[in-house]
């Protein structure tokens, strides 16, 4: 758990939702809107979303191709980190980790990215070990000016990388709606030294409305419609890439404000999304054994979330429940012989439901108290009969559905004193088994090269949490920030050799199936330092470094080795924003050859940014320019997939307008 809730990071916060979201946030990333001097990508609106994700500090992104990076948090990935659109629940499809949820949304249809590191978690949230991400939907509301509009282009050189889109919004006293386009197309990038990346191209649509309307003062009704349709896209670090990655997403909310000395607001919210997701190898050379593999899912799900305060009290109250069903199967063609099949997700549904509490207290002499809890229950059923069958096969006397409690607790304590602020914070929380970890049934994981059979009789995991936070300013112009926090597992789940079963996957090394270790640890530690030099110059540094354990004291796979990134940044002429940054990775010393993951060497690369902004009245005009990775060097970082390596150097320009 932990928050930081560094104070400086509150004003990061569209003005619209601090009201209800003072409790939990520990850093935000402003997306879209014009509101300026808040953290955002270098590359504004035109940033895909895993560049916006990049810019948050706790966390890192798994790259498997130019496309759908996935999350990881505090070096926790997926299984361990709640993500969420604007509070609904949605789940990825791909047995391959291809498509994290994050993949099915576009800049332009988000305002902002906050993440809650740790236990804390937002209302909604389960399972969320490592941390909470909730995407916040872009919706212009009420009162706004009537008519408005933005439009952006960019193009990347390495890649041909093209971005369009648009949108326009209409505001009143009693209605509003936004909505809006977005596409994007890449052929192969090409790494450092100037050689291509074989299936790294992609292309991708967006379309986005979110409207509102006023019933009377206090009652709200606002809906929310997203497509996302992702093609042609290329998967370089793994065997098989996508064909088609498909997403309607929906929502409908009621939401009451109260003039009243407690009660602030009531919104309750439905909502529908499913997922189809399929994966093609038709386009790749050498295929022993063609393969037919889609996967869906869906979801649907409702969440009450009541906000008060009275006295020193800011409590929110949450009620959720959601419904998923995932379903993935696979058909192998060997060449003369019949077509193989199976289920590799046994139609697997999973009904949960919970209740989450918070309060933030504040205290005198600048202190605050927070508190957060949930408690969920959570039902799971195999559908499917045959998959049934198959996963009982090697575990005799499983059930075709279990039952779940998990829960999480957490408090933090901030203090200002002088010149520094200091934050601690404990908390416990659990997490189910995924589908994956529970049911997965001969799922081929490209990192070690092993066929992944999941384990019904999984124990849930559980992780105690410590945090601390330290932030020094002398003056208005430094601040100089140490944090950390610990995580001390019980029954931690990973793949596990079994050398009984043989591999089904042409090249496999052999068969894990999910299990629990007893214990395990993650520390993550940063350092980071903020300078104004001068009116127009500014030092940012910052270096991190984390420590994963399993319960022989054995290396975790995929965590991060000493990292650094530091930038200048120069305004010119008053108008011209520019930045130099140098960010790198020290050699992954600590890798895990236990868990099939190999060594990364360390890089260094230099990026350059210039950005003006031309504003006439409500109008804007936004030119930016840059180069990555300057020098052209070779690398991959520790999460690039089997070391797949990064872009080469890559010029870009970019324009938005806004009226
Ligand atoms: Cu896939």
């Amino acid at each position: 758990m932990t928050n930081l809730l560094l104070i400086p990071l509150l004003s990061y916060l569209p003005a619209d939702t601090i009201a209800n979201q003072t409790h939990a946030i520990d850093e935000v990333v402003v997306v879209s809107g014009r509101t300026e001097g808040r953290k955002r990508s270098i590359k504004g609106q035109v940033a895909s979303i895993d560049e916006h994700i990049g810019e948050l500090s706790h966390v890192n992104l798994v790259r498997r191709g130019s496309y759908a990076w996935e999350p990881v948090v505090n070096n926790m990935a997926t299984e361990r980190v709640s993500t969420t659109i604007d509070g609904m629940k949605i789940f990825y499809a791909c047995t391959d980790k291809m498509d994290p949820v994050t993949s099915y949304v576009e800049s332009g249809n988000l305002q902002s990215i906050s993440l809650n590191s740790g236990l804390s978690g937002n209302p909604q949230s389960t399972g969320n070990i490592g941390g909470s991400l909730d995407l916040r939907l872009r919706k212009v509301g009420f009162d706004a000016d009537r008519f408005s509009g933005n439009a952006s282009a960019g193009y990347e050189a390495n890649g041909h990388l093209q971005v369009y889109g648009a949108d326009a919004a209409y505001s009143s006293d009693k209605f509003y709606i936004n909505g809006g386009a977005f596409y994007r197309h890449a052929d192969n990038y090409k790494e450092g030294g100037g050689r291509e990346v074989d299936f790294s191209q992609f292309s991708k649509v967006n379309a986005f409305a979110n409207l509102g309307t006023r019933l009377s003062e206090n009652n709200i009704i606002e809906g929310t419609f997203i497509y996302d349709r992702a093609s042609d896209v290329g998967y370089p670090a793994l065997n098989m890439d996508v064909s088609k990655a498909e997403a309607f997403i929906t929502s409908l909310s009621y939401k009451r404000l109260f003039q009243h000395p407690v009660l602030n607001s009531w919104e309750t919210k439905v909502y529908y999304n499913h997922i189809t997701h399929i994966m093609d190898d038709t386009t790749r050379p050498d295929v022993e054994i063609h393969m037919d593999m889609p996967g869906k899912s869906w979801t649907s799900g409702l969440y009450s979330l009541i906000s008060a305060s009275k006295g020193i009290h800011d409590i929110q109250f949450n009620y959720d429940l959601y419904y998923n069903r995932l379903f993935a199967d696979m058909t192998m063609y060997p060449g003369g012989a019949a077509p193989m099949y199976m289920l590799t997700w046994p139609d697997v549904g999973t009904l949960n439901t919970g209740v989450a509490l918070s309060d933030a207290l504040s205290l005198p002499h600048s202190q605050t108290l927070k508190f957060t809890a949930k408690i969920a229950q959570q039902w799971q059923k195999l559908n499917s009969e045959e998959g049934y069958h198959a996963l009982r096969v090697f575990f005799p006397g499983m059930k075709d559905s279990y039952y779940q409690t998990i829960g999480r607790v957490a408090a933090s304590y901030q203090k200002a004193i002088n010149h520094y602020t200091f934050n601690i914070g404990a908390g416990w929380g659990s997490r189910a088994p995924t589908v994956t970890e529970a049911y997965g049934y001969y799922l081929n994981n490209t990192f070690d090269q092993y066929d992944y059979i999941g384990n019904p009789r999984l124990k849930n995991e559980s992780a105690i949490e410590v945090n601390g936070n330290i932030d020094w300013h002398p003056s208005t112009s430094f601040t100089l920030n140490l944090d950390a926090n610990a995580f001390f597992f019980y029954n931690y789940i990973i793949g596990q050799f079994e050398n009984r079963l043989s591999a089904m996957t042409v090249g496999a090394e052999g068969v894990k199936v999910y299990g629990n270790i007893d214990h395990a640890t993650i520390v993550n530690t940063s350092l980071s330092a903020q300078w104004k030099v001068l009116p127009w110059l500014s030092w940012y540094g910052k270096a991190s470094y984390a420590v994963g354990r399993d319960a022989d004291k054995d290396p975790l796979p995929l965590i991060s080795p000493f990292a650094y990134a530091s930038s200048l940044d120069f305004t010119l002429w008053g108008k011209l924003q520019t930045r130099v940054e140098v960010k790198g990775n020290s050699r992954q010393v600590d890798y895990a050859p236990k868990y099939g993951e190999t060594e990364t060497a360390a890089y260094t690369i230099v990026n350059l940014n210039a950005q003006y902004t031309l504003s006439v009245r409500k109008s804007s005009l936004s030119l930016r320019a840059g180069v990555e990775n300057l020098f052209d060097h070779r690398y991959s970082t520790y999460s690039d997939w089997c070391n797949i390596p990064q872009k080469g150097r890559n010029v870009y320009v970019n324009v938005s307008v806004g009226l």
